[in-house]
């Protein structure tokens, strides 16, 4: 049999045109620096990986590999969590049992459905008391691709947070692995509202290809037919094994053992 992988993919960004998606989505209902990990119903593409589970986190990224709520970011790559999609990797503030929390939904039909997740008006944990400085972004998965899109709906905190400055808006990054990351910025003010962000795959190398060549083992289909008191009958070579599993209490359910062993060998 031939195993093609996935081959390893890294990222460029642009901005692209802003097409907010509009979501009821179910509540994931994080409290402060938590995490949530949803079942998407299409494999999720992600730098050369294929992910059924995603970790969504309250401070504004998801990631493939675990929960992950650490509220301190750090540039890119960092070396707390293999793999992150960090479209505001903040210390972000949700509020438990409100509308000011993080929703996802899966929007269109296969094989071209969409994995949404949205920071829907949450909070900055520096200025939690004030309901109104909020901000609202998504990330979306597409299915089929390894892109992804970042949409900004309310990219300012503003009211309360507005004294803080532009030094704890910090968003738009892509770490793949531990060793490669692509950020937009670092705790700087980059984005504006009603703005998107493209992450385009690549890959970066041909994909490998692994042949793997499968052997029937004598003795493994010899021991199911073989009295568990004697020893060891089932060994080499092929014919004694044949005869012992066909005297065995089990003989009726073993299939017919040729002799010689086959050899399985497929490609391609
Ligand atoms: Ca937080």
């Amino acid at each position: 049999m031939t195993v093609q992988a996935l081959a390893p993919t890294t990222y460029t960004v642009a901005p692209t045109t802003f097409d907010y998606r509009i979501i009821t989505g179910t509540n994931l209902d994080l409290s402060d620096d938590s995490s949530a990990a949803i079942t998407s119903p299409f494999p999720i593409l992600f730098g050369g990986g294929s992910f059924g589970t995603v970790f969504v986190g309250s401070n504004g990224n998801v990631n493939f590999t675990g929960a992950f709520a650490t509220p301190s970011n750090e540039p890119l790559p960092t070396s707390q969590i293999a793999t992150l999609v960090a479209p505001w990797w903040d210390d972000l503030f949700p509020v438990v049992g409100t509308g000011q929390n993080v929703f996802w939904a899966v929007t269109g039909t296969a094989p071209s459905r969409e994995l949404v997740i949205e920071w829907r008006d949450v909070r900055h944990f520096s200025c939690r008391s004030d309901g109104a400085a909020t901000v609202r972004f998504q990330v979306v998965f597409f299915e089929g691709s390894s892109n992804l899109l970042f949409n900004y709906a309310d990219a300012t905190f503003g009211a309360l947070c507005a004294g803080f400055g532009s030094r704890r808006l910090r968003h738009g990054r892509v770490q793949v692995s531990p060793n490669g990351g692509t950020q937009v910025s670092f705790n700087t003010q980059s984005l504006s509202d009603n703005t998107a962000l493209l992450w385009t795959a690549t890959a970066t190398a041909p994909p490998p290809t692994i042949n793997v060549t499968r052997a029937l083992d004598p003795s493994a289909v010899c021991l199911l037919g073989a009295r568990k008191t004697e020893p060891s009958p089932c060994r080499t070579p092929a014919r004694r094994c044949q005869r012992t599993a066909t005297a065995g209490p089990h003989s009726s359910s073993l299939p017919e053992v040729p002799t010689p062993f086959p050899l399985a060998r497929a490609s391609g």
